[in-house]
């Protein structure tokens, strides 16, 4: 009987190999989560209706009306996706906080594999792989079992080679190339993959390899036996006891599974709690990204505008806003308090006469999806200057006039006024504008109308619009639920959104 797994197995190697199979878990299905926010995958960051590679969802889009994004997001089984039921913010914190032990761990096994010596096993040092692995191949496909390895046949180690230093740091690059804080200061580094649109369907092509993978990896271990492939991979040798290692493989694997039930119940039950426990994780790493990566969009030109950006958010409701939409705002004006020197009102006009920003620039929705557009605004900077910020201040918190309740869709809760706040550091980057324009002309009605709010290191959700004020304040707890936003109180959004 040939042997799959090496005859001897250090104990961090064993340990490295537990774990991350416990972090996968968690990371393919939080990642299932966020894809059913849009199941959708494209092969330009246009994202336009009808140029989809691959749908998984039967929903057509709503004709003859206005719609948003949101009303494509699934609502997908908590058996599936962590945690299920249309909960794209906590699926995010479980994928950031499970990719992060994820990646810890694989840079645990990697560098101690390639102090040990250990790395002989994984890394081919002869062509000679290539003709065994063809070998072992065809002896697999003809129901034999190859000759053994040492301690690997070349099919093994080409595979377990390919899924450490290729499948895995593939994976990764492509989930940070979706981060619009990465994508907007490395503009390059998203090329390398031909853009988000394609490093997002390249990263859905990474879940499948992991789990055919996973699958056939697993059935190769029972094929050549599954007790003593588990002596060696969890006792350490394929001499250790085989009740043992049985026993522990099924303790590992209730362990497993109890851990999934455990943050997918929790998720759903008390998603306050668990959202606050998993944001201690992600939210430092977010703010530091958010600061220190300001975006550096330039390469766009008008010829890389989509010929259809979504939208996302319906505008207000009512009769005040359709009387400001009918008298061009001369109603409306910008208010500007807080912990502020001089608190400001500005009217459009004198917002106009301000300096100007023209940008033309990739929108990232939270959802997946994305776009170009052209926009004109002030800086938010120079308002800021305008007014005089005090050192107090952290937070600079936006106000908006449409209220949830009258025009909240899908999954979205029915209640409260928009608003959404962002660090003072990133209302200070060249990038971040009130944007009264969107592709050469005014901002029209769904875009935010007459001034909405453009961050391009952040996701779209920061970017509020239909702004009425802005409000300067050092702590975000007694504004709203205290968690930074409407998103952030109501869908359980981070409240900083670099990633
Ligand atoms: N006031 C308000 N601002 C909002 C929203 C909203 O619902 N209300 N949706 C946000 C989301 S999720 C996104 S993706 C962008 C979409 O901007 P767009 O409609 O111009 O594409 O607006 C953001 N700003
Ligand atoms: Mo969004």
């Amino acid at each position: 009987m040939s042997l799959l797994l090496a005859v001897e197995a250090p104990g961090w190697l064993r340990a490295t190999h537990a774990l991350s199979i416990l972090f996968l878990t968690l990371v393919a299905r939080s990642g299932v989560e966020i894809l059913s926010s849009f199941p959708k995958l494209y092969g330009s960051d246009h994202c336009t209706p009808g140029s989809e590679l691959l749908q998984l969802t039967r929903r057509p889009l709503p004709e003859g009306r206005l719609w948003t994004g949101l009303e494509e997001e699934e609502s997908w089984s908590p058996w599936l996706a962590l945690p299920g039921r249309t909960n794209l913010g906590l699926g995010r914190h479980w994928h950031f906080a499970s990719v992060l032990a994820w990646i810890t761990t694989g840079l645990t096994y990697i560098v101690l594999l390639l102090a040990s010596g250990e790395w002989r096993r994984l890394v081919p040092t002869s062509l000679a792989v290539f003709s065994d692995a063809w070998t072992t191949v065809v002896a697999y496909l003809s129901l034999e079992l190859p000759p053994p390895g040492d301690p690997y046949n070349g099919a093994q180690q080409l595979a377990y080679f390919g899924v450490v230093f290729g499948l895995a740091p593939l994976a990764i690059a492509t989930g940070a190339a979706m981060s619009p804080a990465v994508a907007g200061r490395f503009p390059r580094f998203l090329s390398l993959f031909g853009g988000r649109q394609r490093a997002r369907t390249l990263h859905f092509g990474c879940l499948i390899a992991f789990v055919g993978f996973t699958c056939v990896h697993t059935a190769l271990v029972v094929v050549h036996g599954l007790p003593e492939g588990l002596a060696a991979i969890l006792l350490g040798s394929t001499e250790s006891s085989h009740r043992d290692a049985i026993l522990l493989g099924v303790l590992g694997l209730a362990v497993i599974v109890a851990v999934n039930l455990a943050a997918t119940a929790g998720s759903l039950g008390r998603p306050v709690l668990v959202r606050r426990l998993l944001d201690a994780i992600g939210e430092p790493v977010q703010r530091l990204l958010a600061r220190t990566l300001a975006s550096q969009q330039r390469g766009y030109t008008t010829a890389d505008i989509s010929p259809y950006l979504r939208i996302n958010g319906y505008p207000p409701a009512g009769d005040d806003y359709a009387a400001m939409i009918s008298n061009g705002f001369r109603a409306w004006r910008l208010d500007v308090g807080g912990l502020v020197e001089r608190p400001l009102s500005l009217d459009l006009d004198e917002l106009r006469a301000l300096e100007r920003v023209e940008l033309i620039t990739k929108h990232n929705c939270i959802q997946g999806w994305s776009g170009v557009a052209a926009w004109a605004g002030v800086p938010l900077a120079q308002v800021l200057e305008l007014c005089g910020v005090r050192p107090a201040a952290r937070f600079v918190v936006f106000r908006a006039l449409d209220d949830k309740a009258e025009t909240g869709v899908g999954a979205e809760p029915r209640e409260g006024r928009f608003y959404g706040s962002i660090l003072l550091e990133v209302a200070l980057q060249p990038q971040s504008i009130l944007a009264y324009e969107f592709n050469g002309l005014p901002l029209p009605p769904e875009r935010g109308a007459p001034l909405r709010l453009r961050l391009e290191n952040q996701l779209g959700f920061k970017m509020v619009k239909w702004i009425d004020r802005i409000e300067l304040v050092a702590d975000l707890r007694e504004i709203g639920r205290g968690r930074g936003g409407w998103k952030e109180d109501h869908v359980h959004f981070g409240s900083t959104a670099a990633v």
